[in-house]
């Protein structure tokens, strides 16, 4: 009773002379230590050009970030700039999922660091960029003025490959139920619904439309996001999909850069730089790289701050998609199944990264457009990068909706190697890991959660069959969301996959890797 008493008076004492937290904000730029970066330009004079969709942690590590560099870049990061207007390239980011992130932003006006977690050091960067954090049910009005307003020259997204709601043949998926929403709902649900709507105010207001920038890792974003916007207006209006067929650009861009999911470290870490609350740093490796089909009218010196403006980016696109984040999906599956949270872990496996490494060279290189990149340079690259413990990337972030990454990272050259008859047993390998981490256990029997949408939907249809290869194979395979006819019907495949599957399920994936890597040539 005492002590109950006492403890609860002490925290009481404690409230009652506890200082209000000293959040990050604009009044307090000028506290911050010196080894902290902050915008060499006042966040507040910045006039927005920018309108982008998505407020997650990719975006403020990378394209929030590179607009400061470049904005200072342009500038001039000294007293030379005096006087000189700012390029007009602040954001206002829009979030469609959740008011949280928006709210944290808009609590510190729009600041926010980049804890950059590189070998030697973490280097803080406090970003000024983003002008605005809206949610979008709550701002849509606001939103339609942006759509209407000249001076917003780039819509940009970083919405994942899911919000651009297609299908396999890369058409808008219409039997959608946020896609059937949208068509009736007076507030999208959708990014393109939202696009469409503010392309429609657009056009209206007779202004020159915005450019419309896809940052998403899809083969061909632009392409994507045109033919997606296309479909929904000739859903109600076909005189507006010939107007965004007819005027508006859609370039494609690959983006790259390691940015883990928020992290309670990542704060006190950002406390400990500069001595401010931060709601919503963001860490990331310190390597970033963006490649950005030319496009016509004005645009940020993205180009200054490390970006490359180029008339193709299909190579770039198809060596990042298919080593990186195909790569990504071959370590995450097997490192799960073999217990590691990860990828630094999944990384010390023996016989894991030099699994992946040959699935990189031996399988995915001969299927990448020509070009006269050094692929063997970059997988290798990749491999440091996986093997960095400065940033502690979860592997179960990777695995998030994996299944509906699979087809563009894994199985479309898993079909052109079939096709032109090349080996394929990594690929193999990686796909029976795929199909063990649906069945739902991991080789120490443990339950394994997952954060997939179509995953979850194929755990219910293999529930029966989880513990019998032949079976788990021949209804994995037969999901056409994930793998076409010609794989589906594949009867060589099949038998490999099941022999995989086996191997998985006897020896588990640490045992399985060195055999496997070691002999098999199917
Ligand atoms: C990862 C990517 O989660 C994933 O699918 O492969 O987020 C990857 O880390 C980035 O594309 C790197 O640029």
């Amino acid at each position: 009773m005492c002590s109950t008493l006492s403890t609860g008076t002490a925290a009481l004492d404690d409230a009652a002379i506890e200082p209000p937290p000293r959040r990050l904000s604009l009044s307090r730029l000028h506290e911050l230590p010196q080894q902290v970066r902050r915008p060499a330009f006042d966040p507040a004079a910045l006039q927005t050009g920018i309108l982008h969709l998505g407020c997650g942690s990719f975006h403020r590590a990378h394209q929030a970030l590179l607009t400061q560099l470049a904005i200072e870049a342009e500038h001039g990061v000294s007293r030379r700039a005096a006087g000189r207007a700012l390029p007009p390239w602040g954001i206002a980011a829009c979030s469609l999922r959740s008011p949280a992130i928006t709210q944290a932003l808009t609590a510190q006006d729009g600041l926010y660091t980049v804890l950059e977690r590189g070998p030697e050091r973490t280097g803080a960067i406090v970003v000024g960029t983003l002008r605005r954090a809206l949610y979008v049910p709550e701002n849509l009005a606001w939103i339609d003025l942006a759509f209407r307003d000249a001076d917003i020259r780039i819509v940009s997204l970083t919405v994942t490959a899911g919000g651009y709601c297609t299908d396999a043949a890369g058409r808008l998926d219409v039997q959608r139920a946020d896609v059937q929403s949208d068509l009736r709902a007076p507030c999208p649900q959708t990014a393109i619904g939202l696009l469409v709507r503010g392309l429609r105010h657009r056009r209206d207001s007779g202004v020159a439309p915005p450019v419309l920038l896809s940052c998403d890792n899809l083969p061909g974003n632009g392409r994507i996001l045109r033919q997606a916007c296309i479909d929904f207006a000739a859903l109600h209006d076909d005189a507006l999909a010939g107007w965004i067929a007819r005027e508006v650009q859609f370039p494609s861009t690959m983006v790259d850069r390691i940015v883990p999911g928020a992290s309670p470290e990542d704060r006190d870490d950002a406390r400990a730089a500069h001595g401010l609350e931060d709601a919503a740093p963001v860490s990331a490796e310190p390597y970033h790289q963006w490649v950005i089909e030319r496009f016509d009218g004005p645009r940020p010196r993205w180009d200054a701050a490390g970006a490359e403006y180029v008339s193709d980016v299909g190579p770039w696109e198809a060596s990042k998609l298919r080593l990186l984040n195909g790569g990504h999906l071959a370590l995450a599956w097997p490192g799960r199944l073999a217990g590691c949270s990860a990828v630094a872990d999944a990384m010390a496996v023996p016989g894991l990264s030099a699994f992946v490494l040959r699935f990189m060279l031996d399988e995915q290189k001969p299927t990448l457009p020509p070009s006269n990149h050094d692929i063997d340079l970059y997988a290798r690259q990749l491999l440091a990068r996986w093997r960095s413990r400065s940033i502690s990337h979860p592997l179960d972030q990777i695995t998030r909706d994996g299944s509906a990454k699979l087809p563009a990272r894994v199985a479309a050259s898993l079909l052109e190697n079939r096709r032109a008859g090349r080996p394929v047993p990594c690929t193999v390998l990686a796909v029976a890991a795929w199909m063990r981490c649906i069945a739902g256990r991991d080789d120490g029997s443990r339950t394994m959660a997952f954060d997939d949408e179509l995953g979850a939907r194929l755990r219910a249809h293999v529930a029966d069959v989880a513990d019998d290869p032949a079976a788990l194979v021949n209804r994995l395979l037969a999901c056409r969301e994930v793998f076409d006819d010609a794989l589906a019907h594949d009867a060589a495949l099949r038998l490999a996959l099941k022999e995989a599957v086996v191997l998985l399920q006897q020896r588990g994936a640490r045992a399985a890797l060195p055999l496997w890597a070691g002999g098999s040539t199917r």
